[in-house]
């Protein structure tokens, strides 16, 4: 199991080896973190969207899906798209969810990331309420098995550190 910490922060500033983007199905860009991530790291991140969506993903990245790319200006390595789903009052989409984390995790082994940062996926404009957006993650990090050594929640509000580091 890797080390796990929450702290407040921009993720686009972290030194890890990968930080994990809560993307959209099209990879193409958008608000919140990703388009903050896009902003930061330059163009040569959407450049190497473009790339997997005119070769291995024609249709996008699936929601719960996730994929590496260059990290082009930012300290980290890599950037790794994940897709979480829109919250939904009448359908339990946790499983898509916690496939976010699982997928996120074994794509870093894959490129031999040790250290991840990752966002409050799913909670922001996809609607997730941050209090269970916690708990899955930290429940998700914690029982996946992966050679990522260290993993970083990193939150934007005092009010989800609070919620990540009550399930820590
Ligand atoms: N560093 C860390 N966390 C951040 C940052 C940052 N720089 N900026 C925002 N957050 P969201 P989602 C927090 O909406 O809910 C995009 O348009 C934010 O406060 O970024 O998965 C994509 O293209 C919130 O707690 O992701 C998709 O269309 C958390 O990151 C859609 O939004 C996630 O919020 C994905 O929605």
């Amino acid at each position: 199991m890797p080390r796990i910490e929450a702290v407040r922060g921009d993720i686009t500033t972290e030194t890890v080896d990968a930080i994990v983007n809560a993307a959209n199905n099209s990879l193409l860009g958008g608000g919140g973190v990703d388009g903050a991530i896009h902003r930061a790291g330059g163009p040569r991140i959407l450049a190497s969207c473009r790339v997997l969506r005119a070769t291995s993903l024609p249709d996008g990245l699936p929601t719960g899906d996730a994929v590496a790319t260059t990290a082009g200006d930012l300290a980290a390595q890599w950037v790794i798209h994940t897709v979480g789903p829109v919250h939904s009052r009448s359908e339990d989409r946790t499983a898509q969810l916690v496939s976010c984390y699982r997928r996120s995790l074994e794509v870093a082994d894959e490129v031999g990331a040790r250290s991840l940062a990752f966002p409050a996926i799913s909670a922001g404009v996809y609607g997730w309420p941050m209090d269970d957006a916690a708990r899955v993650a930290v429940s998700t990090v914690t029982e996946t098995d992966t050679a990522v050594e260290s993993v970083r929640f990193v939150l934007f509000s005092d009010e989800a550190l609070a919620a990540f580091q009550q399930w820590l």
